[in-house]
């Protein structure tokens, strides 16, 4: 039975499987420990799903000696008989073809499944050996699996009694795997949190290496699950529980208000997997959450006419569980390390199965939710309060006053009041800016020295965010004409500002934070034309008392020809390596230094690069390095950047 037909299709599954141990990471997001034990989250997702169709009430998860791994279940079994459509049988599904997981019986929900939902196939193609029971009307079909799923052995069958189920067991390969050992701490861990979500399964899990032994069962795991990540604060509220179902999609959520608690957390997941940047799921619970507080006190008086409860100031205090379960078809992850859901229908679903639910419990509970409002209340009054001294001191630093110019003590301020005449140079490193201190024009020249790197705050639009970066807040002081809305170019005390920094990567990435942060803060000064950057020759060229400075390699090569034999080339690594005397000479002197000055040349183009390069979206910024950049020796980091168009 297994054999029939094998050839030409088992070429075809085994070449899927070769490319998972070609591209592992592809597959199971890593080859380090963390890869190793999602193959177990894999099968034992498997597992889950059969439990949470009705079947089987017990999963038996048991580390061997021989550094194998056993999951049992007491499931409907992988079919083994031959299926017309796919022209294979089960088992050759199930564990040599990369399909959605194996299962091809369209069920509902599906556990998401470690890192990528992929499967038995991908945990045989990774395993030097695999062997599977398959316990089916009364008959135990065992085969064994070889070489990453190259080898299948022929079905063994016995007859057992009335016995249902699966038992897999695989090794790990080594040669894939740098760590092949399985630690029993993580695998409880991760056997707990499927237990919480998973009610009314025992999970046995057994370790034959040190005979530690541990059983997992809820009856209520979220509650369970929830208590496990309050700890003993002082409770506001009881635990508040909505379940329901909207739109093909389903919830189960748990939520707790906490006294002299001010922060909010919440643990959510999708499908048995834990969403740790939340997703849709997430925002749809937010905004009921939201809606239903503000009705709720603007129909009982507690806030007046238009006032409003803002979102954060409700959350403050609360703990948070939201379980969600999307039909596999709109099963969507998003983000680097695929923890954000990306359902988009998970958000009006969420949405409506907590408002309608929790309108009524509210009405109901009324002293809780007063009690709740009444803190969102104190809330908004200290955010207020904080907000009011927060914009006393920017309306300071925005009013122009030119007394307090030197607040923090690290700028060496010009002594010309001629403002147009003056130059800031911002320098990167306190020693870079000792030398910049002695060589320049104590008239029209100012030094800020830079300590590490400015904040990047291009995606901010909080002040408060931009205020309370040292870095930022000093830069903005210096200038002296404000920030953002409150930017006043008539205010600034400097014609120049001139970014000095290193010509190496961190040099760069200053630069950019710099002048990323000015693009996004300070518009206007881009925009007239004040910005420049220093440029620190690349090279000395010497020859007794003659002196070539170079900017490039070209200017090196006449350097050489000029002086002729017997010359010394020094190469500037970073400005720290130029005495006092060589920055001024190359770098500040007006007659002898070359500056850039920034402009902008297209407007819309330009916000759109600083967006994609430094703003917050990281998948958009990794598209684009993948398909701009060949990484064609990734040993040697040759890459070869592609034509834009
Ligand atoms: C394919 C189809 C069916 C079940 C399974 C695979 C299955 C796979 C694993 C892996 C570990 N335990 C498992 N249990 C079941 C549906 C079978 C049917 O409709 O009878």
């Amino acid at each position: 039975m297994a054999t029939e037909n094998y050839n030409a299709k088992s070429l075809k599954t085994f070449k899927g499987l070769q490319h998972v141990r070609h591209r592992p990471g592809m597959y199971i997001g890593s080859t380090d420990t963390t890869g190793l034990h999602h193959l177990v989250w894999e099968i034992i997702d498997n597992s889950v799903d059969e439990a949470n169709e009705g079947y089987g009430k017990n999963i038996y998860i048991t580390i061997n000696t021989d550094g194998s791994i056993t999951i049992q279940d007491e499931g409907r079994g992988v079919p083994c008989d031959y299926n017309e459509k796919e022209k294979m049988n089960g088992f050759e599904l199930v564990f040599m073809t990369l399909n959605s997981g194996g299962k091809f019986d369209g069920s509902n929900y599906k556990t998401a499944g470690g890192l990528h939902g992929v499967g038995a196939a991908v945990v045989n193609a990774l395993s030097d050996w695999m062997e599977v029971h398959s316990y089916r009307d009364g008959i135990d079909h065992m085969v064994k699996f070889s070489k990453g799923g190259e080898k299948m052995s022929k079905m063994v069958e016995t007859p057992t009694s009335s016995k249902r189920g699966t038992k897999i067991t695989f090794h790990p390969d080594s040669l894939i795997f740098s760590d092949t050992n399985f630690d029993y701490n993580k695998i409880a861990a991760h056997v707990d949190d499927s237990a919480c979500l998973t009610n009314g399964v025992t999970f046995h899990l057994k370790d034959l290496r040190s005979n530690r032994k541990q059983e997992f069962f809820y009856k209520d795991g979220l509650v369970e699950y929830f208590k496990k990540h309050t700890g003993t604060k002082t409770e506001l509220s009881e635990i508040i529980r909505i379940d329901g179902e909207d739109s093909k999609i389903s919830a189960n959520i748990a939520f707790q208000y906490f006294k002299n608690d001010y922060s909010e957390k919440i643990f959510s997941f999708a499908n048995g997997v834990r969403t740790t940047d939340g997703g849709h799921h997430v925002a749809g619970f937010k905004k009921a959450l939201t809606i239903c507080f503000n009705n709720f006190a603007s129909s009982h008086n507690l806030i007046k006419g238009k006032q409003k409860l803002e979102g954060d100031d409700i959350r403050e205090g609360m703990t948070c569980i939201i379980s969600c379960w999307v039909p596999e078809e709109l099963l969507q992850f998003e983000g680097q390390t695929k923890g954000k859901l990306g359902t988009k229908e998970a958000a009006p679903a969420i949405e409506n199965i907590v408002c309608k639910k929790l309108s009524y419990y509210l009405e109901e509970h009324a002293a809780i939710a007063e009690a709740i409002v009444k803190k969102t209340l104190e809330a908004m009054a200290i955010r207020q309060k904080t907000k009011d001294v927060r914009d006393a001191e920017r309306k300071k630093l925005n009013s122009g006053n030119k007394s307090n110019s030197n607040l923090s003590g690290k700028l060496s301020p010009a002594s010309s009041k001629a403002y147009a005449d003056n130059e800031l140079f911002i320098v990167e490193g306190d020693s870079a800016g000792g030398s910049a201190k002695k060589c320049r024009d104590r008239e029209h020249q100012a030094i800020l020295p830079l300590r590490g790197k400015p904040k990047n705050v291009t995606s901010t639009t909080n002040d408060d965010d931009i205020l309370d970066n040292k870095e930022l807040y000093t830069l903005i002081q210096t200038i002296g004409a404000g920030f953002n809305d409150d930017f006043n170019i008539k205010n600034i005390r400097y014609g120049k500002i001139i970014i000095m920094t290193d010509a190496d990567d961190d040099g760069s990435h200053i630069q950019n934070l710099l002048l990323s942060f000015f693009y996004t803060h300070m518009r206007e000064l881009v925009r007239t034309g004040h910005i420049y950057i220093a440029c620190p020759p690349l090279y000395r060229c010497a020859k007794g008392s003659n002196e070539i400075y170079c900017w490039n390699d070209e200017e090196l090569d006449e350097a050489r020809k000029k002086l002729g034999n017997g010359y010394r080339i020094s190469r500037y690594k970073g400005l720290g390596e130029m005495d006092a005397d060589q920055l001024g000479k190359t770098t500040m002197n007006k007659s002898t230094r070359r500056l850039i000055q920034v402009v902008i040349d297209d407007e819309d183009e330009c916000t759109d690069k600083v967006d994609l390069f430094l703003g917050s979206d990281s998948d958009r910024r990794k598209d684009w390095i993948n398909n701009r950049i060949d990484f064609k020796d990734e040993k040697d980091h040759l890459m070869e950047v592609k034509d834009e168009k």
